[in-house]
């Protein structure tokens, strides 16, 4: 049977989480999302962490059970809803087979609004994304013409936050490296520090399924940058984050010129710079689904360059008023 065009399918969404535990292991109840940093921190993925936070616990064991048979993760009785109006930002180039199903994951999981910037993606994710807009008024869409890479797509991202009063805005990927269900946990910890990261490289966290020469990289760009940079960040690539929008709007956002890697190390190091709390939150991250990686040597090349100068450069920063 066909289904009618107005309604499309949901597609069944796999998410492997091939993380430190074996399959088949038991859940695990944190009464809310504070508490499943420790339990992350004990080496526990947060895939079989049942976030209570208001649910009954019987539907909410039986509600993540059959999430995560689905492939889901431990799917809520219904999404959690932040205290704060929120955006997550989903920056997008060729991601037609991830868009939708990112989309809908993220619902499942955070009542939250979502901007999807594409940057006319020649597979067609931009019309996707309309599509998916024109059904629910949480989503909005940035088209942008020709890739003009992450950085420029975030602070267009973030502009669109401080102009329209959201007071969280959130970087997170599309493909599935950053999981869904860990969405809701920076934001609720984004009530102590301006910006919260996502970290691979504190206590808990971790990367599934890079190889070698990637795993090098990362751990060789966040080593260099701590360094030099000296700001406590462990995780400074990291682009699964959530930032007070107040605390952006009085970045001078202009200032930051960044890209890739680049980008996330500048905007980490102009939080601290400017005096805000920083918080790392563990997560395990695992490596692409579908799609192609748009990491390449010029994205590490402008990395190594733009460290060295940022020490100098965003030490002058004044704060706007
Ligand atoms: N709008 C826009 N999105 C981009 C651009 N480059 C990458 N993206 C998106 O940014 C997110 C992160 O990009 P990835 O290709 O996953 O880069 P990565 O995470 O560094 O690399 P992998 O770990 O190999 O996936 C994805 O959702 C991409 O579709 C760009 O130039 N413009
Ligand atoms: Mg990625």
């Amino acid at each position: 049977m066909t289904q009618p065009a107005s309604e499309p399918q949901e597609k069944p969404v796999l998410i492997p989480r091939p993380g430190p535990h074996a399959p088949g292991e038991p859940l695990v109840f944190a009464a809310d999302f504070a508490a499943v940093e420790p339990l992350v921190r004990s080496g526990i993925d947060s895939d079989r962490i049942v976030v209570v936070n208001g649910q009954d616990t019987n539907a909410a064991r039986a509600a993540a059970e059959r999430g995560r048979e689905l492939g889901q993760g431990p799917v809520p009785t219904r999404a959690h809803k932040a205290p704060w109006r929120t955006l997550v930002v989903v920056p997008t180039y060729n991601e037609k087979d991830n868009l939708e199903p990112i989309v809908r994951a993220i619902w499942r999981y955070l009542d939250t609004d979502i901007l999807i910037v594409d940057d006319g993606s020649p597979d067609g994710t931009g019309a996707i994304a309309d599509r998916l807009a024109a059904a629910d008024p949480r989503l909005h869409v940035l088209h942008r013409q020709g890739k003009q890479g992450l950085g420029t797509a975030y602070l267009a991202g973030f502009r669109f936050a401080i102009e329209r009063g959201y007071e969280r805005v959130c970087e997170m990927d599309a493909d599935f490296s950053h999981a869904p269900w860990d969405l809701p946990r920076l934001v609720f910890a984004s009530r102590d520090a301006a910006l919260v990261i996502g970290s691979r490289y504190v206590q808990g966290g971790c990367t599934v399924g890079w190889d070698f020469k990637r795993r090098l990289l990362s751990r060789g760009a966040n080593l260099y940058t701590r360094l030099i940079l000296s700001s406590g960040i462990r995780d400074n690539t990291a682009g699964f984050r959530c930032f007070h929008v107040p605390a952006l709007a009085k970045l001078d956002l202009s200032a930051v010129h960044a890209q890739g890697y680049a980008f996330q190390i500048e905007m980490a190091f102009r939080m601290v710079r400017a005096g805000f709390a920083v918080k790392e939150v563990p997560i395990h991250f695992v490596d692409r689904r579908v799609g192609k990686s748009k990491m390449d040597s010029r994205v590490a090349r402008e990395a190594l360059l733009l460290v060295p100068k940022l020490r100098g450069r965003v030490g002058k920063q004044r704060l706007a008023d």
